[in-house]
């Protein structure tokens, strides 16, 4: 009875793959930025993130309070995220996505210095 049971459970798992793969349906993609001190300053790790479309990233503020908040002119976000808290965006759209906080980044003259970091779409 352990033989068969176990056939069951491939048979189930080869059945499963085989009606993801004809329905297309894939795994949500979710990945992570994270609002750390480097020992100097807070930094945004990793600095850039190249995703694929459909992508969600999640923001966290894991050292500290910190904001994203989108700079250039292809997309507009602005969130809050107190520190032990994320949020997140999913990214849709091919492009470029730059973005900084506004606690400890600046924008001047179009260059951004401090907490930086950018989502490249592809
Ligand atoms: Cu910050």
């Amino acid at each position: 009875m352990v033989g068969r049971r176990h056939r069951s459970i491939v048979v189930l798992a080869i059945t499963l793959a085989t009606i993801s793969g004809t329905t297309g349906i894939a795994d949500a993609v979710t990945v992570g930025v994270r609002g750390v001190f480097n020992g100097t300053r807070y930094v945004w790790k990793p600095k850039v993130r190249d995703v694929a479309r459909t992508t969600t990233v999640r923001w966290r503020a894991v050292h500290g309070d910190h904001n994203v908040k989108s700079r250039g002119a292809n997309w507009s976000y602005f969130r809050s995220i107190p520190n032990g808290t994320s949020v997140a965006r999913t990214f849709n759209r091919r492009g470029t996505f730059r973005f900084y906080c506004t606690i400890h980044g600046n924008v001047a003259n179009g260059v951004c210095s401090g907490m930086c970091g950018s989502i490249v779409v592809s």
